[in-house]
């Protein structure tokens, strides 16, 4: 198994055999690999370990990825109190504060909309979805700072490819949760909520983009997204939405919290381009947490090998 709290843990639990069977038989039951049915087990009797909440679980067997950066990686204390997570409050500090008894127990994300098989992931599904990596990416705020973060997930295109979008798929929206209740601080924010972003599908085809579970060989800290959420590092850090619970695809480009708000500010491509400024402030530089003296950024934050030829031909002066 991936996941196991440390007390329970035996060795039976974490050989690779075992979790590459479980795998298997989640895919096969999916329809996606092998033709023989799963040995009679369904989709949704798949034996996982646990059902409670993924706080501060470590995940284990991760496989290196070749798009992480060997650039110095930021500290757990600086991804973990330096947040926007509007929901929780809209100071930096706010949603380390705030989130701590957010409950992630029981968690699905719904999948749905043109696609032939759509489907409600239950948390323990996700996991089995595809290995689980460590990509270790920059990430670049809107408001010009930056952090290197240790991410743990896998490509968002293993998830796609199970649900088999039909032809009429052209975009791809995403909704965070929302609830006032475990939230209160979220009327104070000046967004609508649930907050939702959106992709073009190409976009989110790309091997870049991550569904992200977990960070720092844990699962993910309420205050950035727990349980599952977004990870788009050529993109500034508001697409990328945290505690993920409903994806649609769609022929419509779908509208985003931020663009809904300022749509002169925030456009729906927001790809991190230093030669576009903020009506406001200037995108050339960019403050790397814990540093003193500015850097450059960098056009798509880097990753312009990846995903330059997606926009080709494409004004980003007004696809911003
Ligand atoms: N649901 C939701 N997702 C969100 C946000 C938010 O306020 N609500 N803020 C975004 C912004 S502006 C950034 S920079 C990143 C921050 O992620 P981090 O706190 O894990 O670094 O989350 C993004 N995802
Ligand atoms: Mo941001």
């Amino acid at each position: 198994m991936f996941i196991r709290k440390a007390p329970d843990l035996t060795c039976a639990d974490v050989t690779p055999k075992s979790v590459y069977l479980d795998r298997r038989e989640f895919l096969r039951a999916m329809g996606i690999v092998g033709a023989t049915a799963a040995a009679g087990k369904g989709l949704f009797e798949l034996a996982w370990p646990s059902k409670t909440a993924f706080a501060a679980t470590k995940l284990t067997g991760l496989a290196k990825s070749p798009f992480s950066t060997s650039e110095k990686q930021n500290t757990y204390e600086d991804v973990t109190h330096y947040n926007n997570f509007y929901e929780f409050g809209t100071d930096k500090s706010d949603p380390a504060k705030n989130s701590k008894n957010f409950n992630t127990s029981s968690w699905t994300v719904s999948v749905e909309g043109e696609v032939n098989k759509p489907h409600k992931f239950s948390m323990e599904e996700i996991l089995k979805i595809a290995p689980l990596e460590e990509r270790i990416y920059r990430h670049r705020c809107v408001e010009a700072w930056s952090i290197v973060v240790p991410w743990i997930g896998f490509s968002f295109s293993n998830l796609v490819k199970l649900v088999e979008p039909t032809p009429k798929a052209q975009f791809v929206a995403f909704q965070s949760y929302f609830d006032a209740r475990q939230m209160p601080q979220a009327k104070y924010a000046g967004i609508d909520f649930p907050y939702v972003e959106g992709l073009r599908m190409d976009e989110a085809m790309n091997p870049l983009a991550l569904l992200g579970v977990g960070m720092y060989g844990e699962t993910l800290p309420n205050q950035d997204g727990a349980p599952v959420r977004m990870v788009l590092p050529w993109k500034y850090g508001f697409k990328s939405v945290k505690s993920l619970v409903k994806i649609k695809f769609q022929e419509k480009m779908p509208p985003t919290t931020w663009n809904r708000l300022a749509s002169n500010e925030y456009g729906f491509y927001a790809n991190v381009n230093p030669t576009v400024d903020h009506p406001r402030w200037s995108q050339a530089k960019e403050r790397r947490l814990g540093e003193v003296f500015k850097r450059t950024t960098l056009m798509f934050n880097g990753y312009g090998d990846q995903v330059a030829g997606m926009y080709s031909g494409m004004d980003l002066k007004k696809n911003y």
